[in-house]
């Protein structure tokens, strides 16, 4: 049987996933919006990783700018208002807008609300606010979690906030605006693994020369990102790397390589990735799951958040 994208998904079936980073954001919705907005402040000010402002560089934030500018302008009780609004999902034109945004603009929004609310220039959360309980044990969960997973969730609740209409949901393609140079090309070198095109990948992805990577791909290849459905195809691969990736290092580590069916390959690589948010203070300890085609082409890549430290370790050899 000929690879599908579906049976893709199921090579290298032992990795252990941060599967309490699904979890945790599943748990945090149930909440009420008061109470998400303090959890995420406390998780947020308490986290031993620092966010830095050096992403905004890659964030497009002139989309966020007017509406930023709008929230500073009206009253307390409205700010908390338009925040809740974002955290419940309500149909309003700002969650609307914020639904439109990518990514990096959605996480620089809310660092800039953070550093107001810290001044005083966007309503604060009340002194003495107490958590309900259910609130309480799903911020233990979170302090329990390791830098890279705290961060993760953030994003994904963050990712997940605003309001948008179920139909015909376009959204709008950010022009883009590429640091004026790419990335100095460095050579990549991963215990275990020759194969030329996971290679070119690592390095074209540092390069942030996401043209290169995605020609690596073949033509109905997939990418899937942890915790997410596979994107398909080349060019919505190359969107989503436009979006996401700028500012990523890849530091891949290790990895182990065998034939697939077909004369396809498998090659499992296990390292981190750090985020411009954090920059070197945190590495996110990763897979990437490859599958290559017969022509040395990408037909699946899945890269996954891995539950522990020790996972980098696992190599899926047969013990
Ligand atoms: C305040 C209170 C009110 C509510 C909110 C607040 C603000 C919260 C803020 C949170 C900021 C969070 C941030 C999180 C950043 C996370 C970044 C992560 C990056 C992971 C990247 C990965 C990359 C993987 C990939 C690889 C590939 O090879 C292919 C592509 C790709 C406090 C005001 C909300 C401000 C900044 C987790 C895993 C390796 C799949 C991308």
């Amino acid at each position: 049987m000929p690879y599908t994208i579906e049976s893709a998904r199921s090579i290298f079936p032992d990795t252990q996933v941060a599967s309490a980073v699904p979890t945790i954001v599943e748990s945090f919705e149930q909440l009420s919006a008061e109470d998400r907005l303090a959890l995420l402040w406390f998780a947020y000010t308490e986290m031993g990783v620092t966010i830095t402002p050096a992403a905004m560089q890659v964030a497009n934030m002139m989309f966020a700018e007017k509406t930023l500018a709008q929230i500073e302008q009206i009253p307390a009780a409205e700010q908390t208002q338009v925040m809740c609004d974002l955290i419940n999902h309500t149909d309003t034109p700002i969650c609307r807008t914020y639904s439109y945004f990518g990514m990096n603009v959605k996480l620089g929004f809310w660092y800039q609300l953070g550093e107001w609310m810290k001044q005083g220039i966007v309503a604060p959360i009340p002194e003495g606010y107490k958590l309900s309980a259910k609130a309480s044990n799903v911020l233990q969960t979170i302090r329990q979690l390791e830098g890279g997973q705290q961060l993760t969730v953030l994003r994904d609740i963050v990712v997940n906030m605003g309001h948008s209409p179920t139909t015909a949901t376009q959204k709008v393609e950010e022009p883009v605006v590429p640091p004026k140079d790419l990335a100095p090309r460095t050579k990549i070198v991963i215990e275990g693994i020759n194969n030329s095109t996971v290679l070119s990948y690592m390095e074209n992805m540092n390069a942030f020369d996401f043209e290169a990577a995605v020609a690596l791909f073949a033509e109905d290849g997939a990418l899937q990102p942890p915790f997410e459905e596979p994107i398909v195809g080349q060019e919505s691969i190359l969107a989503f790397m436009r979006e996401e990736c700028y500012g990523l290092k890849l530091i891949p580590e290790r990895g182990i390589s065998e034939p697939g069916e077909r004369g396809f390959t498998q090659i499992k690589v296990m390292g981190k990735v750090q985020t411009p948010w954090a920059g070197d203070s945190v590495g996110i300890n990763l897979a990437w799951r490859f599958l290559i085609n017969r022509q040395g082409k990408i037909f699946f890549v899945a890269i996954d958040v891995l539950a522990s430290p020790q996972e980098l370790l696992n190599l899926g050899l047969v013990k």
